[in-house]
């Protein structure tokens, strides 16, 4: 594993010929924004280009790209992974496919489990501020396509720029991102205003079974498939949940939990300082940023895994 500077990296990518970029499985804006604005840079220097990813696409991302960007051709391509940071999120038939055949990875997860062979790690808010500077480093200019995506990238990661790992760079790419076009008040209206009120319903019924432990230091939210089921909604509805249970007053780690149809709960911590979620999910294997992480849950382990989960949270919390 060798690690690059944005430079580098952009000299890597520049020499392809053909590239496949791969997001995250349940992908997130900053995971999309990433791998189309990169492939349209691609594209820009002449080099074939196409996103992989293991799920379907929310239709709320739809303006970054069309069918045609879609491809799963990786013969011959060199292979670059986005805003990953372990092989284990490409998806589970994925992983094994593309274990050892990443020749880059471009992340902002310190967690990063350096499974490529060449990596550009960066402790940013969203990784789309790192492929920023790579692309302008390639050479390419930011067009209105490519500041749409990685403004969205952005703006999700950061909650709509209120989150603690905002910096004076975060504002100053989305400023950049802004006079290159990036349309900011749809993209943050899409994202963060409008909801279905399938997902009204779906909150509903989850913050009424809101649990508070720990002398009201954590909250645990559960969303089961059958809440899913009676809301009409499906696992991408889900995406803002998981910010709820940390704004509970007096909450330090909230906790969501969410059933999917692979036999797990997707546990989705977030906390406040100095409750470190990294270190929480680390113990259950799993992994992320000091104010946002996550780590699995086995269904058939529920009670088991959950009490793991509590036990870790209770210890970081006694440090405190
Ligand atoms: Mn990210």
């Amino acid at each position: 594993m060798k690690t690059l500077s944005v430079d580098e990296t952009a000299r890597l990518i520049s020499r392809q010929k053909k590239i496949l970029i791969l997001t995250h499985r349940n992908p997130d804006g900053d995971t999309l924004g990433c791998a189309f604005a990169l492939m349209y840079a691609a594209r820009a220097k002449g080099i074939e280009a196409g996103v992989f990813c293991c799920d379907k696409i929310p239709e709320k991302y739809g303006y970054m790209f069309s069918d045609g960007d879609l491809s799963s051709d990786s013969d011959e391509a060199f292979i670059i992974a986005v805003d990953i940071a372990d092989i284990k999120l490409i998806g589970a038939e994925y992983s094994e496919k593309y274990e050892n055949r990443v020749n880059l990875c471009i992340d902002h997860h310190i967690s990063n489990t350096h499974f490529s062979q060449n990596l550009l790690l960066r402790d940013c808010a969203a990784a789309s501020e790192l492929i920023f500077d790579v692309i302008k480093s390639m050479g390419v200019e930011i067009d209105k396509k490519i500041a749409d995506c990685l403004y969205t990238g952005i703006s999700t990661d950061t909650g709509c720029f209120r989150f603690s790992n905002v910096t004076e760079q975060t504002h100053s790419a989305a400023a950049q991102l802004i006079k290159a076009g990036a349309n900011h008040y749809e993209i943050n209206k899409v994202m963060f205003e409008t909801k279905t009120i399938g997902c009204f319903k779906l909150e509903a019924a989850a913050l009424s079974g809101v649990e508070m432990l720990f002398d009201g230091k954590c909250a645990v939210m559960t969303v089961t498939k059958e809440m899913m089921k009676a809301s009409g909604t499906s696992e991408s509805d889900c995406d803002g949940l998981a910010s709820i249970p940390r704004r509970i007053e007096g909450v330090l780690v909230g906790v969501t939990l969410r059933e999917r149809d692979d036999g797990t709960f997707k546990a989705s911590l977030r906390s406040y300082p100095p409750a470190d979620c990294a270190a929480i999910c680390s113990a259950l294997g799993g992994g992320g940023h000091a104010r946002a992480a996550g780590c699995e849950i086995r269904t058939e382990f529920f009670d088991i895994d959950k009490g793991k989960l509590l036990a870790a949270i209770k210890k970081e919390l006694d440090k405190i």
